[in-house]
């Protein structure tokens, strides 16, 4: 055996993962693609990236010095910033040693009690343990539109923009998506380039995020009361310290709800969507909450036909994840900003010089995809994990992604996933759901040395109770009727089917711990023999 714990990806989860590990007296062994830690933070530096979560949440909890040292300069804190943050850690604890950089693993195979490790560097290690923290949106889609290869101009994915950044001046700038990363970046490029036509296939919701600077009073009084904030947060169903209205929408008066909506409005951001506990499972609640964002759209954008064409009409709000945004709406009502309903005129084909619609050539000298993700499983899917019997995860995920509680896969003994489909992943503050995720395999791991156990794999009755229980779960939600990469309807051929746990934080932290509490009910530990240390 090299080491204890491969690590796969630097990111968020990475990082906590090898401190972790460490702590406990683990070796560890880490790789990641990139040149540096940073993981989602490193390679989306499109302009005006930012996390939607408040930097005060969006946060390490794992050691109170390192919050109470690092001052964040923003409410929502942008990529560079964040970047600067995860360095900064890394630095602080000595993580980086940990990995190797640059390189990707492209093989994990179980193989008599052992993973082997395969790297594009050629590198092989043997690990008893292999922690996928690959992250859910890791894996860029650039959709197969006829006639990519042959467009001239420069084309750009917002996933993997370039580390010197891009002078848009003098440009005219395309952009194809208009989900998060496209509403982030078309108001930022929109302000130097000469045009900016956005191609637009379905409408999303955007809540400003009212960003601002954080005062020393602010950042004092949000130190003061960290601990109070993570307790709250960790007793919610997002993982972050707010709750939503005691009430349902439609058991208060209109007034009352009016000036519940206008609140979270203010408020800022993706929290809007929870303003009302019922809003993404009844349908007529979640009306009242279209209806009131519709307005704001439309009072927020001159054009009548451009505001009606940006008033989403396919996805309950919330079904898809609400954008937060910075002056997106207003940025249609800009002399170099046109829109393109894909809906009305869809794309013929994409040609040397531009973008071909039904209506039309749109000349163009920089294509932006701001495209997405194959979300979830596309990191892990393009590495070629054998488990027991040498089956692969790609067989055994033919189907569309099985887990038991997101951790573990039948089959595949001490591989672990992290933050993945089958757990609230995305749903939830994501650095506090990698804590929780690396701390339970880390107990995992320390109780089968404390019961002289070797392996623990996921039983597939827990994973065919855990798939049951996603489902009922959703079903009671309105989240399965949008289109959206929650359910893999976003990427070509990939199986649908709602891949989250949509119970909420607080509700899957309570059955984590149940299940190590239990002495991991749902796996089977064997005492099988390890191979022998090199
Ligand atoms: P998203 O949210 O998946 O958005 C991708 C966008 O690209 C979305 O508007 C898609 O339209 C659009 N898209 C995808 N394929 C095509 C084709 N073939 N033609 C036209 N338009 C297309 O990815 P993001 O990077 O913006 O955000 C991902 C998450 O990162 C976000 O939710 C935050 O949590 C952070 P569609 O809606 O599929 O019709």
């Amino acid at each position: 055996m090299d080491v204890d714990v491969v690590v796969i990806g630097a990111g968020v989860a990475g990082m906590y993962a090898v401190h972790r590990f460490r702590l406990d007296g683990l070796s560890v062994r880490g790789f990641e693609a990139g040149s540096d830690v940073g993981g989602t933070w490193y390679f989306n530096r499109y302009p005006g990236a930012r996390c939607d979560v408040e930097s005060v949440d969006y946060s390490y909890s794992f050691s109170d010095e390192l919050q109470q040292e690092w001052d964040w300069s923003e409410k929502y804190a942008t990529q560079p910033e964040i970047l600067r943050y995860l360095s900064h850690v890394a630095d602080r604890f000595g993580l980086r040693s940990a990995f190797t950089f640059d390189t990707r693993v492209t093989a994990a195979t179980w193989d008599d009690g052992v993973w082997q490790i395969r790297t594009d560097s050629g590198e092989e290690v043997r690990a008893r343990f292999c922690v996928c923290a690959t992250g859910s949106l890791s894996q860029p889609n650039t959709p197969p539109i006829e006639g990519r290869e042959r467009f001239t101009g420069r084309v750009l994915h917002t996933a993997s923009w370039p580390h010197e950044g891009v002078d848009f001046r003098g440009l005219r700038v395309g952009v194809v998506g208009t989900g998060s990363s496209g509403i982030q970046s078309i108001p930022e490029i929109a302000r130097s380039a000469e045009s900016v036509t956005v191609f637009q296939r379905t409408a999303n919701y955007s809540v400003p995020a009212g960003n601002a600077p954080l005062d020393d009073e602010t950042r004092r009084e949000q130190k003061a009361n960290y601990a109070e904030r993570r307790r709250l947060s960790r007793l919610s169903g997002g993982g972050s310290p707010f709750v939503p209205h005691p009430k349902g929408a439609l058991e208060v008066d209109p007034e009352e709800r009016r000036r519940a909506y206008e609140a979270r409005w203010q408020m800022g951001g993706v929290l809007f969507a929870k303003t009302f506990p019922d809003q993404t499972s009844n349908l007529e609640s979640n009306d009242t909450a279209r209806e009131f964002a519709e307005e704001k759209i439309r009072a927020l954008v001159k054009d009548p036909a451009i505001a009606d064409a940006l008033v989403p009409k396919d996805h309950p709000i919330g079904t898809k994840r609400i954008v937060t945004d910075s002056g997106y709406f207003e940025t249609y009502n800009r002399d170099n900003v046109e829109l393109v309903d894909l809906r009305k005129t869809p794309i013929r084909e994409i040609t040397e010089t531009g973008v071909e619609t039904t209506a039309g050539h749109h000349d163009i000298d920089v294509l932006v995809f701001a495209t997405g993700f194959d979300a979830l499983t596309g990191a892990v899917a393009r590495i070629d994990i054998r488990g027991r019997g040498g089956r692969t995860l790609r067989e055994h995920w033919n189907g569309g992604p099985r887990t038991y509680l997101g951790l573990g896969v039948d089959g595949f003994p001490n591989l672990f996933l992290v933050t993945g489909p089958g757990s609230p992943s995305v749903l939830a503050n994501m650095i506090l759901g990698a804590e929780d995720h690396i701390d339970w395999i880390a107990d995992a791991v320390a109780h089968l040395g404390e019961h002289g156990k070797a392996t623990i794999e996921a039983r597939p009755d827990a994973v065919d109770a855990w798939q049951a229980q996603l489902s009922e779960r959703a079903d009671r939600t309105l989240f399965p009727r949008a289109a959206s990469w929650y359910t893999g309807a976003n990427i070509e051929g990939k199986p649908r089917g709602f891949m989250l746990f949509i119970g909420g934080f607080a509700t899957y932290r309570q059955i984590c711990a149940d299940v190590a509490g239990s002495g991991y009910e749902g796996f089977t530990l064997t005492d099988a023999p390890v191979a022998v240390t090199s």
